[in-house]
């Protein structure tokens, strides 16, 4: 009996997994075991014999039973441990950027311009793509006669059969958004309008599409000097530089009066552009005061109210800042274009963060 006790009781120990405890669990008490051969033997003897034998059986066959439950149970804990040990896994882990794709530098500059305003009060607008004539070009003062207005440069939507209104555009700037927005919200008013525009033309350096960004800043006592400092302030922030140099020239828009055309003071040293620096100066923007009669257009009295506007292109600032040489290049949709020139989707440019690091 203590030799039958050893044996099975190291048997229970020795099983490395439940599988191999199981087939201890059969040879020793299974039906054709070597415990219940020896419970069947309890049978062939006297009753005295049994008497003696049978407690001791049944106590060793208990007792091997509880080794094997405390065994399984042990065993069980084992593999949970080694699981919980593998399987492990840092959910806070940030997603990995390799597999998210990377932000177009059309998106990254239109999120960095407008952080850049967001700052100085400005609030963003959007509007329609396909414009009405009007709020693209008789509410921007271009008359009917104008050379924007060409069938060579602006996409004119289809008109319904005897429908002799004017036909709707494919907007050739975001200007009609500030129309809208002074019809909406009236003045004051500061906002910026980045979007899509369309114009007829395709070579080096004109794609069909573009993107633009505009600004509107409407209050009483708005002059030029407001908007130097916001730009000085803008070009400071956007191309990430301490000092900057700003130089009005005068131009004409129909839609501001007095005009100017703004230049940045520049270096191209090693064919790098150094902003702020050098003798070159690089146009990056056109502005001026609105307009009395766009004033008008969104409802707002010229008498009573002022404002400065600006308008530039995305596309092309975006170029400038981050070295980007061929601007068709932004619209093939190119991937190994994207993850050059692309940035990590999850860095968004704020000014307290740095715009682009
Ligand atoms: C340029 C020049 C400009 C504006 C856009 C504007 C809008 C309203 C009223 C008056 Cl609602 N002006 N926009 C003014 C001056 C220049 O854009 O070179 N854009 C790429």
């Amino acid at each position: 009996m203590d030799d039958l006790r050893e044996k099975w009781l190291k048997a229970v120990a020795d099983a490395g997994d439940a599988a191999a405890l199981e087939a201890v669990r059969v040879a020793a008490l299974g039906k054709k075991g070597e415990i219940s051969a020896q419970m069947r033997e309890l049978g062939r003897m006297t009753p005295e014999e049994r008497k003696e034998a049978g407690p001791r059986l049944n106590a060793l066959k208990d007792e091997i039973n509880s080794a094997i439950a405390a065994k399984r149970a042990a065993l069980a804990d084992a593999a949970l441990e080694e699981r919980l040990r593998t399987e492990w896994l840092d959910v806070t882990l940030p997603a990995r950027p390799q597999r998210m794709g990377t932000v177009h530098p059309i998106s990254q500059v239109t999120e960095e311009v407008t952080a850049i305003f967001a700052d100085m009060g400005f609030s963003v607008a959007e509007g329609p793509q396909v414009e009405s004539d009007w709020h693209n070009f008789d509410a921007l003062n271009i008359p009917g006669h104008h050379p924007a207005r060409a069938e060579m440069d602006t996409f004119y939507m289809a008109r319904a059969e005897g429908d002799n209104r004017p036909p709707h555009v494919l907007r050739t700037h975001t200007s009609p958004v500030q129309i809208r927005a002074m019809e909406m919200a009236g003045a004051p008013l500061r906002v910026i309008c980045p979007g899509r525009v369309y114009r007829a033309d395709y070579d080096q350096t004109h794609t069909p599409m573009f993107h633009q960004v505009e600004g509107l800043a409407i209050d009483k006592d708005i002059s030029m000097a407001n908007l130097k400092w916001v730009l000085e302030e803008f070009v400071k922030a956007f191309f990430e530089v301490d000092e900057v140099e700003l130089r009005f020239r005068a131009s004409h828009f129909p839609f501001t009066e007095p005009s100017a055309e703004v230049d940045i003071r520049c270096s191209w040293e090693g064919g790098t552009l150094k902003v702020g620096e050098g003798d070159d100066w690089l146009e990056i923007l056109g502005s001026g005061m609105v307009h009395p009669k766009v004033l008008m257009a969104g409802n707002i009295d010229p008498a009573a109210w002022q404002g400065f506007a600006f308008g530039m292109g995305i596309d092309r600032i975006a170029m400038l800042k981050y070295g980007i040489p061929d601007l068709r290049a932004f619209f093939d949709s190119d991937l190994r274009w994207l993850r050059h020139y692309g940035f990590a989707a999850l860095d968004v440019p704020t000014l307290h963060r740095g715009l682009s690091r």
